[in-house]
């Protein structure tokens, strides 16, 4: 290495700030997990341990591979490799990182940056393959928001659409905001309005917005601020167009990733943590349309469904499905019509699609 670029690296690294050594407990830990491993791995990992770490804090923002990752340090980006010892770990519990990830990165090799340390995560979004063995992709984690992207023609509003995104949110842990796009294609604002009065009673956030007059935009722009969001909904909804409108900077970004991917060398839909100018961050996930539940998470709808999480203990069965059962206080709010009666037929949609 040059002198000159030795300077500006140092540099770079005093402005890393937020260092944070682990204290000995972390590192314990690993080394019991690593207990039922090899003599000669363990060996391997106390020795690589005795070496002085130098750990700074970053963010995950696209991982290449199981070992090489992107990741956000203060204002640049580097790549970094998933430390071995920290891969053992991880193989046992089958976790490996994610985009969004937050970790613990050693650069006293540098340039050799290591992940030493994944951070305990606050929320995963995960897709399921279509096939019949539904493995999971992880495409997310740690973010705030599902921003549920539907347009209110061009396709029309599938309301039962939005309450399947809305079981997503919620059994991934993440706070939902409906977005109604292409509200310059309608005609009657009072229909638009009684379709989000359920949603809007149960205090989820619904934006009515067009990318033509710039609608809902601003309105957007003030809920998602400094907070990290994926958009996600039916194709040609408007979400690239909404990104383009909320960020116009970030345009190159996202059509240079989808670009790549047409030309089929890119064969993985490969997701990526975003920077918005004005605080906060973007999944940018292309190729890679919806997100989608599993099979196994049928037994959480009941009590994830948009508004059901009140019946709980409400229905004579504890375990009660609202559907078969005598005692349910869902169907007997249904007939009282405090549940809309489209909105339980969506419930019983998506319970028998799984
Ligand atoms: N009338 C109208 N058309 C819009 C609006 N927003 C986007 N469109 C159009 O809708 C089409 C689809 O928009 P995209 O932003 O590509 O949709 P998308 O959700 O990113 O679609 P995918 O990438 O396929 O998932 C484009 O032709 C846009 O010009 C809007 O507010 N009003
Ligand atoms: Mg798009
Ligand atoms: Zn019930």
């Amino acid at each position: 290495m040059k002198q000159k670029d030795k300077k500006i690296t140092r540099r770079q690294k005093l402005n890393l700030g937020n260092t944070k050594v682990q204290d000995g407990d972390f590192y314990d830990e690993i080394q019991s997990s690593a207990s039922k491993k090899s003599r000669r791995t363990q060996d391997k990992s106390s020795q690589s341990l005795k070496k002085e770490l130098e750990l700074v804090k970053g963010r995950v923002v696209e991982v290449k591979s199981n070992y090489l990752n992107i990741v956000r340090i203060g204002d640049k980006e580097y790549p970094c490799i998933l430390s071995g010892r920290l891969k053992q770990f991880l193989f046992q519990t089958r976790m490996l990182s994610a985009v969004g990830d937050r970790v613990n990165v050693d650069i006293s090799a540098e340039p050799d940056y290591r992940i030493e340390e994944l951070l305990p995560r606050t929320n995963t979004l995960s897709r399921y393959t279509e096939n019949n063995f539904q493995k999971e992709i992880i495409v997310a984690c740690n973010i705030d928001y599902l921003v549920i992207t539907a347009s209110w023609a061009m396709p029309n509003l599938k309301p039962g659409l939005i309450d399947r995104y809305l079981c997503i949110a919620n059994i991934n842990k993440l706070n939902p905001i409906i977005c109604i796009n292409k509200m310059d294609l309608c005609q009657d604002m009072a229909e638009a309005e009684e379709v989000a009065a359920y949603y809007k009673k149960l205090d989820i956030p619904v934006i009515f917005s067009s990318t033509i007059t710039n609608m809902g935009i601003d309105k957007l722009k003030s809920l998602i601020k400094d907070k990290d969001s994926v958009f996600s909904g039916q194709s040609g909804t408007g979400k690239t167009s909404l990104i383009n409108a909320l960020e116009p900077g970030l345009e190159l970004a996202v059509s240079a990733v989808s670009d790549f991917n047409e030309k089929g060398r890119h064969t993985t839909s490969q997701a990526r943590l975003l920077k918005w100018s004005f605080g906060g961050n973007l999944v940018d996930t292309p190729g890679l349309k919806t997100v989608n539940l599993h099979r196994e998470q049928k037994s959480l709808i009941p009590s994830a469904f948009p508004g059901f999480s009140i019946y709980a203990d409400k229905c004579y069965y504890r375990s009660c499905t609202h559907s078969h059962e005598t005692d349910c206080a869902v169907k007997r709010d249904v007939e009282n019509g405090f549940i809309p009666l489209q909105r339980y037929e969506s419930y019983l949609r998506i319970m028998e699609s799984l």
